[in-house]
């Protein structure tokens, strides 16, 4: 059984596949603090938890006919650390929504495979610059990542970003070895990962054990048959993989994490407080979270908490924004409350999943929706 040597899991995790082992925190505490706790960080897994002989281990760098290899030791010897408070957001996020509207292929996921951790590395642009990679060379378009998780061909988990993000200084593209102030846990990568800053996750490579510079994207099914986005009329036979672009930067989302969706909630005054979160990527900061009590009609801006914790390096608004608002519900009646959040390109969320809807169910990001009960 390649799953035998799996990690401890918390029970609490809601389980959407045991086999690879893929779970999310319950929404009613995804939101309890700006950083998620590692034991409840969702985990998306591909394939086995992969074992590692941390003494022969080394990171390979490859970059032309050029390879570096490095032990994790060299790797905190070698470069600067730095930390970076950054949000990982799988494309599935939400995907029960999407499939509640219309059926679609890939994991049912909630609202919560999304999660906010401070990571502590080395920056691959140090990495690479030091294994000869010259930033004039036209050559280079990608950096591609694979990880040491293997399919049963041996065939590994990868994934690719542009070199503008790998190379640029305010990227932010890290090679972790810390999880909030740990080693990485076994299930999010241990012992080195990439992180990709506002990035989808599907880059954020776990358990990385090669780094290769090259004039492709990643060959790997990852990037170039999954994690892309088609029309809404677009079928499994209709699908061009190799003309749609693959998933990079994340769009903007929100959702509401209390009340539950379906709950009863008691007011006397009329008045609920709703939380949840919002976040948008490419560094696109949260500028408003506006807050519906029926269906959309009305709105009130919600409260941001934007405190990051600790000392960070981060150039970007990377990570989420965890918001809170009371709003004015009629009792004895259902109640529609809806979120929206405007990102700091004045990006909007859509108002229904129609005509955002595709086969794969990636990318749910319309106004969050949820009906609740009110008692007097
Ligand atoms: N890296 C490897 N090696 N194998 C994987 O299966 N899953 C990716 C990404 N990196 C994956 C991986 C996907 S799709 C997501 S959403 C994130 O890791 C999930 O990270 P997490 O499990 O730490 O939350
Ligand atoms: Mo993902």
């Amino acid at each position: 059984d390649p799953f035998a040597n799996e990690p401890f899991r918390l029970p609490v995790l809601r389980i959407n596949s045991q086999k690879p082992f893929n779970a999310e925190p319950p929404l009613e505490v995804l939101t309890d603090s700006f950083i998620t706790p590692n034991e409840l960080f969702y985990v998306r897994n591909h394939l086995p938890v992969p074992d590692f002989d941390l003494e022969n281990f080394k990171l390979e760098v490859l970059v032309g006919g050029r390879k570096l290899a490095l032990s994790v030791d060299e790797i905190k010897k070698k470069y600067k650390p730095v930390t970076i408070t950054t949000t990982i957001q799988c494309a599935g996020n939400r995907r029960q929504e999407m499939s509640q509207y219309q059926n679609v292929k890939g994991l049912t996921w909630g609202a919560c495979a999304i999660g906010t951790a401070r990571w502590t590395g080395v920056r691959l642009r140090d990495i690479l610059l030091d294994a000869g990679f010259d930033l004039n060379d036209n050559r280079f378009k990608h950096i591609q990542f694979n990880g040491n998780d293997k399919d049963i061909t041996k065939s590994s988990y990868g994934g690719s970003i542009p070199k503008h993000k790998a190379m640029s200084i305010d990227g932010d593209v890290i090679i972790a070895y810390k999880m909030n102030g740990v080693d990485i846990p076994r299930d999010h990568g241990y012992p080195l990962r990439v992180i990709v800053p506002g990035y989808v996750g599907a880059r954020n490579v776990k358990w990385l054990h090669q780094v290769v510079a090259s004039d492709e994207e990643s060959s790997s099914h990852w990037q170039r048959n999954d994690y892309k986005v088609f029309s809404p009329s677009t079928t499994f036979e209709t699908a061009d993989y190799k003309k749609a672009q693959s998933i990079q930067e994340m769009p903007v989302i929100s959702a509401i994490s209390t009340p539950a969706e379906g709950s009863k909630v008691e007011s006397d005054d009329g008045v609920i407080e709703v939380k949840g979160y919002a976040w948008s990527g490419g560094g696109r900061d949260i500028i408003r979270v506006d807050v519906s009590a029926d269906g959309g009609k009305t709105w009130k801006e919600a409260n941001l908490v934007k405190d990051k914790p600790g000392a960070d390096d981060s150039t970007h608004s990377w990570a989420w924004s965890l918001w809170n608002a009371e709003v004015e519900v009629t009792p004895g009646k259902k109640n529609e409350i809806v979120c929206k959040a405007i990102d700091s390109a004045y990006n909007c969320q859509p108002e229904f999943i129609g005509p955002i809807w595709n086969l794969r169910g990636f990318l749910t990001n319309a106004w969050h929706r949820i009906s609740v009960e009110v008692e007097d």
